[in-house]
């Protein structure tokens, strides 16, 4: 049987890094075979392309640019890790996917949605998460918290306003596909965030 694909996403410092091993645990109490992954990145040159993506840099990075660079990145992600995990059965945890491009590319950049949906349809044809957990964090909260972790990738340089326009998309995104989206409240303590995962994780237990 094909795996299960859910994805993790929010804006900076959201609390995605740290709750993925909460996750993690909650698989590990399912007996199940998995594998954690993140984009940009997963493969020795998605990782390459993510750190040409996150370099802070005095040239101005055009917004095609990026847009190619993170379908190129999620083009290889699929075809050498995602799509042969799934196929072998087993689930894949991705920290974040195609939501974070439509949120920083398509909200952030104010690039075009059909562009996005044109290249999403190219590199991933009908693959969409199967459960997508939106941690959501007012702005300023989030980046504090990201600030103090460690210091500022060449997105975390953007204005609250570009992050703002993140946030209000992801929620878009969530009320645009409630049987795929769940969101939760990240504001909250790290037990308060995790109970609310665990909700979600066997909601959708159920379902599988
Ligand atoms: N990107 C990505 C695009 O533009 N387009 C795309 O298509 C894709 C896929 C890198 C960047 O790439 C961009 C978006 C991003 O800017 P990233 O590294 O995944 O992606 O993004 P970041 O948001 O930068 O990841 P971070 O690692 O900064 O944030 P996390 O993982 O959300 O946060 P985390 O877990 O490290 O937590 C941050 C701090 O908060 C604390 C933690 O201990 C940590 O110190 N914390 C809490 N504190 C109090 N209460 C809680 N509930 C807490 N939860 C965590």
């Amino acid at each position: 049987m094909r795996g299960k694909f859910i994805t993790i996403e929010g804006t900076e410092g959201v609390g995605k890094t740290t709750n993925i091993e909460f996750i993690q645990s909650w698989m590990d109490t399912k007996k199940l075979s998995y594998s954690i992954t993140r984009e940009p990145g997963g493969t020795p040159l998605a990782e390459q392309i993510r750190e040409l993506l996150l370099a802070p840099r005095e040239e101005s990075v055009s917004s095609t640019a990026e847009l190619l660079l993170v379908f190129a990145a999620r083009a290889q992600h699929l075809n050498q890790v995602i799509e042969p995990m799934l196929g072998e059965g087993a689930w894949v945890l991705c920290d974040r996917f195609t939501d974070a491009t439509y949120a920083y590319q398509g909200a952030g950049r104010l690039m075009r949605d059909d562009l996005i949906r044109e290249l999403e349809l190219l590199v991933q044809g009908s693959l969409q998460p199967d459960l997508t957990l939106i941690l959501d964090i007012p702005v300023q909260v989030g980046l504090a918290r990201a600030g103090e972790r460690s210091a500022p990738d060449r997105f975390e340089q953007e204005q609250v306003a570009f992050f703002d326009r993140v946030r209000n998309r992801y929620l878009q995104i969530a009320q645009d596909n409630p049987q795929r989206c769940i969101v939760i409240d990240a504001s909250r303590s790290l037990e308060g965030v995790q109970a609310q995962i665990a909700e979600a994780l066997e909601s959708f237990w159920e379902t599988v």
